[in-house]
């Protein structure tokens, strides 16, 4: 099948039959997987935007092939550029330089059928569908702090120095996947449209979060930094379905890995941060409305491990700044603060959009509809305390343990 773009220009899809063809067609893919020792090619892709096939060797090798349509797969109708596949691939590579271990190990990417081409991880799930079963994976949210500290330095200013940033940042602007969130993360909860879907139980709810003037202030100021702040080369969509985890059994460690980094763009880090606390509360929402207090709280902690080895792993690459003249330890702790009031926003963005608008999460629309609506509610109100008065809770620990009680108040 042929997929057409702007200006007519056309690019063949990927098929499960096509896959081995491709890769013998791709000097660096066929050098680590012979083609004719294919034994199996899957399409696993669930998300909203791409096909993603795992293709596995009699040999024991693996390997994954990404590809992106000029559309949203769950609505055609809606064109986006497929040349988000080249800014997945470079960021990619960048973020395996600055976090190996952290994400999947680059092979490959064909700027004319926009694929990327990264290690097999069928060996671990969606972090998201295991907390959705109430699993605990534990040292996934300290290696995510690890992850977006080393990205949040190796990339900067800090770790790059004046020239290379720029550089970096030049050829990293992603404006159509920048978008999608600028609209579907920042605006359009809070303003009626066609992509909000609310209960009807949740109508009054939905009125009070996004008519509260501290609140679209909030909102508007955190959009504010999402456009202008171009801190590092953030991963730009870091939810728990963004993250996939296998737990330690004998003789294999724990992993965790960051995946999905096509809406990477020079960021305010406090976002990476954030689109975790945001899916947190998602989280330990559906905790307390399915009765589990235990898993909730758990996962209410994972905000304050997250931020704690972050700070520890900016601050341990601290001494190793390109230019320490005037960026001395004050401007550290100035700008830790500045993360953590960014994280605290857009942790709250996050939370919110999955409840009002485009792009609902299984952590959320699988429970019945009367914990579904209370589940609502309680984050709508976690939300605004996390918009509000989040910056100025600066204990996360603090922070989140008065998040629960909104989220479990009745
Ligand atoms: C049209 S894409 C909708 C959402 O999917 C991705 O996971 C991002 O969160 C985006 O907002
Ligand atoms: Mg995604």
């Amino acid at each position: 099948m042929t997929a057409t773009v702007d200006a007519g220009q056309s690019y063949e899809l990927l098929s499960a039959e096509t896959v081995p063809a491709y890769i013998a067609g791709r000097p660096a893919l066929r050098r680590l997987l012979d083609p004719a020792a294919i034994s199996q090619v899957r399409e696993v892709g669930d998300g909203n935007m791409n096909l993603v096939f795992v293709v596995e060797a009699a040999t024991g090798q693996g390997l994954v092939l990404k590809q992106a349509l000029p559309y949203v797969r769950v609505d055609p109708t809606w064109p986006i550029t497929p040349e988000r596949n080249g800014y997945e691939a470079r960021a990619l590579l960048a973020h395996n330089s600055v976090a190996p271990g952290l994400v999947p190990a680059f092979y490959d990417a064909d700027e004319a059928r926009h694929v990327v081409a990264m290690e097999d991880l069928s060996d671990h799930r969606v972090w998201r569908g295991a907390l959705n079963e109430g699993l605990r994976h534990e040292g996934v949210a300290a290696d995510l702090g690890r992850y977006v500290a080393r990205v949040a330095f190796g990339t900067s200013v800090f770790g790059l120095g004046a020239k290379a940033h720029k550089a970096a940042l030049a050829a990293s602007v992603n404006p159509e996947l920048c978008e999608i969130t600028e609209d579907l993360v920042f605006t359009e909860p809070y303003i009626r449209h066609e992509h909000n879907r609310i209960l009807p139980a949740n109508e009054a709810d939905v009125a009070a979060y996004a008519g509260d003037p501290e609140v679209r202030t909030a909102i508007g100021a955190a959009k504010l930094a999402f456009m202008t702040h171009a801190e590092a080369l953030i991963h730009g969509d870091l939810h728990t379905g963004s993250v996939l985890v296998r737990a330690e059994t004998p003789g294999i460690p724990a992993s965790t890995r960051a995946f999905d980094i096509e809406f990477a763009f020079y960021g305010p880090v406090g976002f990476d941060i954030g689109a975790l606390w945001g899916n947190y509360l998602l989280a330990a929402a559906r905790g307390f409305a399915l009765g589990d207090e235990a898993h909730a709280a758990w996962v209410l902690g994972r905000a304050e491990e997250t931020w704690r080895t972050f700070r520890e792993e900016f601050t341990a690459l601290w001494p190793d700044r390109a230019d320490p003249r005037v960026f001395g330890d004050g401007v550290l702790e100035g700008y830790l603060a500045k993360v953590y009031g960014d994280a605290a926003a857009a942790g709250a963005a996050k939370a919110a959009r999955r409840v009002i608008g485009f792009s609902r999460v299984t952590d959320i629309e699988t429970l019945p509809e009367e914990e579904r609506v209370r589940a609502i509610r309680g984050v709508l109100r976690a939300a605004r305390l996390l918009l509000v008065e989040g910056a100025a809770v600066t204990d996360p620990a603090a922070l989140f343990d008065r998040a629960g009680e909104t989220l479990s108040a009745p």
